[in-house]
């Protein structure tokens, strides 16, 4: 499940480095990363932050990069767009390390600085809904917001699993894993003898598994376009949400869809800058990047680049 950026992230480098790494502030790599205005600190002043799909809580987080991210930013306005952490897996087992005890901390101490941080919960923190209106620590519980860019675009801000009509079927394909797979041959065997002593014609149940697994793609298509259609439905010019583990922005029909991504897959933000422009972050591929301009020690590096 770790994806291949952390784990080069974590191969020849310290595995938890001391310093967060910071952004260059000449020659970034990224282009996000050139034009935006810097803190003294160099730290990322981006206008807006979005994220979701964290998955605290469970081994599938990618801690390091997101604490690392989360230490490079320094945003006006932080939205935390569900399943930020992971109340199903954390029924099942405690999986709770200290680096993501570090995360909540810089969260918060984010929140303590000056950034709002708007909390909105997602189906795996579905228990925090119920705290929808309140406040804890300087981070407000919304079911949703309305987020207005620099350029005056009025944006929806939702999770989108309300959209997922699908959603039990997936959790159920994912238990199935590859041993039901296995299962799922064998009873396509049986399935199909007591339809041949029907007189019924060969159909595979296995096939048509797999084509609906193959359909998953379609599915992400099917809920963008649903959840853009919600979008215009509301009058508003755009949408985030999260959910799918999918970074994407698309237009549809003059609604922009923009979708955050995940930390668990591939560790991706929405970042709006100063000027109202928003774009898709790949923390990951960003940190392949540093590696590569500054060596092997690229994790040490970026730490000696950091402004004084
Ligand atoms: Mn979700």
């Amino acid at each position: 499940m770790a994806s291949l950026p952390l784990t080069a992230f974590e191969g020849d480098a310290p595995a938890s480095p001391k310093r967060p790494v910071t952004v260059p502030r000449r020659g970034g790599v990224a282009s996000w990363a050139d034009d935006d205005e810097l803190t003294p600190r160099g730290k990322l002043k981006f206008r807006t932050v979005w994220i979701s799909d964290t998955h605290l809580g469970t081994s599938g987080c990618n801690a390091e990069l997101l604490h690392d991210f989360l230490h490079s930013i320094k945003p006006d306005t932080l939205y935390l767009v569900g399943d930020i952490i992971d109340g199903w897996r954390l029924k099942r087992g405690w999986y709770w390390p200290a680096r993501h005890n570090d995360i909540v901390r810089r969260v918060l101490k984010l929140a303590n600085k000056g950034t709002r941080v708007v909390y909105i919960p997602g189906n795996h923190d579905e228990a925090a809904r119920d705290y929808v209106g309140l406040a804890f620590g300087g981070v407000e519980v919304v079911a949703e917001a309305i987020h207005t860019t620099a350029t005056g675009k009025r944006l929806l801000v939702l999770h989108g699993d309300e959209f997922d009509g699908v959603v039990l079927y997936a959790r159920w394909l994912a238990f199935l894993g590859d041993i039901g797979y296995s299962i799922l041959l064998q009873l396509n065997v049986y399935f199909n003898r007591v339809r041949r002593q029907f007189g019924l014609p060969y159909w595979s149940l296995s096939a048509y598994i797999k084509h609906r697994v193959k359909n998953a793609v379609s599915f992400i298509s099917r809920f963008e376009e649903v959840v853009a259609h919600a979008a215009r439905e509301r009058g508003v010019d755009g949408v985030v949400c999260g959910h799918i583990h999918s970074a994407e922005i698309r237009e549809f029909d003059g609604i922009t869809y923009m979708n955050d991504g995940d930390w668990v897959e591939s560790c991706t933000a929405l970042v709006e800058h100063q000027d109202g422009r928003i774009e898709i972050i790949d923390w990951a591929a960003h940190h392949m990047a540093l590696r590569r301009t500054a060596g092997l020690a690229a994790v040490e590096a970026p730490a000696m680049l950091e402004p004084a």
